[in-house]
């Protein structure tokens, strides 16, 4: 092959995607009438440089919307950034950089890597989260939810950094301790803005059944996110006085069957009557010390379990004479249920390991429905199925039967004229905490008023506007420092007042910005017809991190803009994929250092350092990441082979739910099958004009074949799959050149495989398409249509079974006889087996379904 024949990729690569940008090809026509496909990659972090997560996650969304797009659909496909955060701030605190220039210059590096992609994205409606435009009317939304009750103002703990006297984001704490001055990190109450999803609980939780295009394991993971729980609220009368008051204790419990197996009380460290016993000194140290734990859930639940005996007893509702302790436990969080519970050592691990740690009684109430009178519990709770005992009028019943007559006889009895029991559904899924005591988001747009309060700003004066001269020099939100923003007149009464300085959590921007690119310059934040028409997006794709958080925030939002009279869209993803990483071995030199993969050489001879020669460590394949270095940077890739084949492999072999391995021989595999289809295209090319010698069957039905399966292989996500079926039309189209099949049908096949290539291929198809002859762009030109009766198989595969159970199968032309198949039948070896070669009593054959023998 001759050295002009090779295909130049970068070269070609650049110069159509100047012509599709000259052509506005993949701008979007809201008012283009065809029906609309909405596909979206989750918008990237502006945070320097593309990866090659993004670079797979982009190229399935791109395969995508190129494939509606050619079905005729009007695709929007839109790119964005999320562009608010902490990285930005501390970039400007390590380097002196303002958090603006670092984003935006991290945004155009990244752009134009993106556009060297050759994604068709509709780059006129590009926005950042961090433009003014942007935020301006997410604080109009705020402002919105907040008259439409959907916000609140509340106190919420903080981690404090007692020397640094600043608000630490939960990364920013480093094994309790702050990132910078190494304080031990205290937790705080301030008084924080929330979001309130829990009014949204039941219905979050609900529509989930209606999601069936998301991945089943998302969808369990948002379940046990918003944890519903059924149970009872029970009360305990205190044996004596309450110091807080009350007369009676209040737990939750979803195992109220068990309640004769209760041997303690506890509650939360902050709650009421732990709050009421402050004043010793002994309780105070030890609410203390729980405070120090912090409220993470993850933290709470590694923590050793650790009680302190109040001293005060309240009384069990069922038997007479029986009182419990009540302790103050640091395992019962505050935030759920009733920051109080009924131990049960017995069914319950957290109880028992307190239980058996404090000399509690541990009795047994379930058990096994095959065990006996000597069923015990010792180191393990048990926490399975059975029947009560132990427990007076419930012995004998099942827990659900239990719970039911426990409840039943709470509900009836009283306590200070107030049934003692109430059903309730609990949630796990707390409101969502927005304020942020940072820079660099959006601020939060009310202004605080000593005499009338909290003031919204109002519209005419939005947007507030991030101050550009703020110093990053002392801990702290430069905001908070900065006079022209903090004193504002109060907008009511005229009177000096201070402005919030808190801004909104990033998932606030991540949480509508799929309803922006419906109508990114509209002066409203959502034109409601406008969204309606495109919500919701068709296929989102993303990493599966985002799982909980932002998709339910997201749903959580849209129900929100509904109830604030923006348009209904309250399901914003119809379909989700999530797809997997990207991991590449591992190297390290003798002293244990990370090395980069150019610094290794793994051929020819033991894996060594390509500058020292020393041997060096392969270790484990892992997700790539800067800390272990193990990455490749896709610039370099495109730079070398062409944005075509780093699309290619990352769409290949691997399906693209699962981690796919980034290797050199794999990239220089697909890098090798773009110059071969080059190759077999340009030959084919000379021939299309020739009569030709051989059958053309063969190729024609590859290629209906081939258009029929990617399509439903796309359709389906099976990126691996598309790719592996264009492989076997390339080796059909070899096979029809060796074979000297009419040009007329090379013609026709070549066409069609460009059209399928195309979505991954982008610049590739362009540069075949136009070689071909055909008219306008790949990226333009239809799906092509398949001859469905082309594709009628001449032969069936019918099962084949003995006595009714199936044994075999065999494969015979469509149109034989009966009797030609009973032949083959009974010449089976499998079928042998039974008959033992005698005549069978009976054969039954059912054309084209199935061979019955009765043997
Ligand atoms: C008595 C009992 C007996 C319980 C038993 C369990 C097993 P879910 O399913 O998550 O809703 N609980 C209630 N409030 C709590 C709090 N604020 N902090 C820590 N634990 C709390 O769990 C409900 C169960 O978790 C409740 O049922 C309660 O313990 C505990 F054999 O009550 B159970
Ligand atoms: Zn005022």
């Amino acid at each position: 092959m001759s050295l002009e024949e090779r295909y130049n990729a970068p070269a070609v690569e650049a110069k159509w995607r100047t012509a599709w940008d000259d052509a506005k090809l993949f701008e979007t026509d809201n008012d283009d009438p065809r029906e609309k496909y909405y596909v979206l990659e989750m918008f990237p972090y502006p945070s320097g440089r593309i990866h090659m997560g993004h670079v797979r996650n982009y190229a399935m969304g791109d395969v995508v919307a190129r494939y509606r797009r050619a079905k005729g659909f009007n695709v929007l496909h839109p790119m964005g950034w999320d562009a608010f955060g902490m990285p930005a701030e501390n970039a400007a605190m390590q380097r002196g950089i303002h958090p603006g220039k670092w984003t935006y210059d991290n945004i155009a590096i990244m752009r134009t890597q993106l556009k060297s992609m050759g994604l068709s994205l509709d780059w006129s409606r590009e926005f950042a989260t961090c433009d003014v435009e942007y935020y301006h009317q997410q604080q109009r939304l705020f402002l919105a939810f907040l008259e439409a009750g959907l916000v609140t103002r509340a106190m919420g703990r903080v981690n404090w950094d007692p020397v640094d006297r600043t608000v630490l984001a939960n990364e920013q704490v480093i094994d309790g301790r702050g990132w910078r001055s190494g304080a031990l990190v205290e937790q705080r109450e301030l008084p924080q803005w929330f979001f309130k999803i829990t009014d949204y609980a039941e219905d979050l939780m609900d529509a989930l059944g209606t999601l069936d295009r998301w991945p089943e394991k998302v969808r369990l993971m948002q379940r046990n996110w918003i944890g519903r729980s059924e149970g009872l609220k029970m009360r305990f009368e205190y044996d004596g006085e309450a110091p807080d008051g009350s007369g009676a204790l209040t737990v939750f419990t979803t195992r109220p069957d068990t309640i004769f197996g209760a041997s303690f009380m506890a509650v939360a460290a902050q709650h009421p009557l732990a709050k009421a016993l402050a004043d010793r000194a002994d309780v105070a140290a030890f609410i203390a010390e729980c405070d120090r734990l912090g409220t993470s859930a993850i933290d709470i639940e590694k923590a050793e379990k650790q009680g302190f005996d109040t001293g005060l007893r309240v009384k069990h509702p069922f038997v007479e004479g029986r009182t419990l302790p009540v302790y103050i436990a640091n395992f019962i969080l505050m935030d759920y249920g009733t920051g109080a519970i009924f131990g049960c050592p017995a069914h319950d691990q957290r109880d028992l390991d307190f239980a058996r740690k404090y000399g509690l009684p541990v009795r047994p109430v379930v058990r096994p429905t095959d065990a006996d009178d000597t069923f015990g519990v010792g180191t393990e709770a048990y926490t399975g199925t059975g029947a009560l005992f132990n427990s007076a009028f419930l012995d004998g019943l099942s827990i659900a039967a239990a719970k039911a007559k426990v409840a039943d006889a709470l509900e009836e009895k009283t306590l200070d004229a107030a049934p003692q029991g109430e059903r309730a559904v609990n949630f796990r899924l707390r409101d969502w905490g927005i304020s942020r005591q940072r820079y660099w988001g959006c601020p939060i747009p009310v202004i605080h008023c000593e005499t009338c309060g909290i003031v919204p700003v109002p519209e005419a004066d939005l947007p507030v506007k991030l101050p550009e001269d703020v110093t990053f020099d002392t801990p702290g939100n430069p905001l908070d420092r900065h006079e022209g923003f903090v004193n504002v007149m109060c907008p009511q009464c005229g009177n000096p007042a201070r402005r919030e300085t808190d801004t909104m959590d990033t998932f606030v921007d991540s949480s509508w910005y799929f309803a922006r690119f419906t109508a990114p310059d509209a002066d409203k934040p959502i034109e409601p017809k406008v969204m309606e028409d495109w919500l919701p997006v068709d296929q989102y794709i993303g990493g599966v991190e985002h799982a909980i958080m932002h998709l339910l925030y997201s749903r959580f939002f849209m129900r929100a803009v509904e109830k604030a009279g923006y348009g209904a869209r309250p399901e914003p993803f119809a379909g989700l994929f999530t797809q997997g990483m990207v991991t590449h071995e591992t190297y390290k030199d003798q002293a244990g250092n990370w090395l980069f993969p150019e610094e290794v050489v793994l051929k020819d001879g033991p894996p060594r350092h390509a500058k020292t020669g020393e041997p060096i460590i392969v270790g484990a394949i892992e997700s790539m990441s800067k800390s272990k270095r193990n990455v490749v940077d896709p610039d370099d890739i495109i730079a070398n082979y062409g944005a075509d084949t780093a699309r290619w492999f990352m769409l290949s072999d691997t399906p693209p739910e699962r981690d796919i391995e980034w290797t050199d021989a794999g990239v220089e595999a697909a890098h090798r099958f773009v110059q071969r289809l080059w190759r077999l295209i340009n030959e084919a090319k000379t021939r299309f004009d020739r009569p030709g010698t051989g059958d053309g069957t063969t190729l024609q039905k590859a290629a209906h074949a081939a258009v029929r399966d990617i399509s439903a292989d796309i359709e389906a996500l099976h990126f691996n799959r598309a790719v592996a079926r264009l492989y076997e039309l390339a080796n059909a189209l070899q096979k029809g050149l060796a074979d000297d099949v009419p040009g007329a049908i090379l013609k026709d096949a070549v066409s069609k495989m460009v059209v399928c290539f195309a979505p991954m291929m982008p610049h590739l198809a362009e540069e075949c398409w136009t070689l071909i002859g055909q008219e306008g762009f790949a990226a333009a030109a239809p799906w092509p249509a398949f001859d469905e009766a082309l594709l009628v198989e001449d032969t069936v595969t019918l099962p084949v079974q003995v006595n009714g159970k199936r044994r075999a199968e065999v494969t015979v032309e469509k149109d034989a006889a009966k009797d030609a198949i009973e032949a083959i039948v009974l010449a089976l070896p499998e079928v042998h087996k039974f008959t033992g070669g005698k005549p069978p009593r009976k054969v039954i054959v059912v054309p084209g379904r199935i061979v019955n023998v009765v043997a």
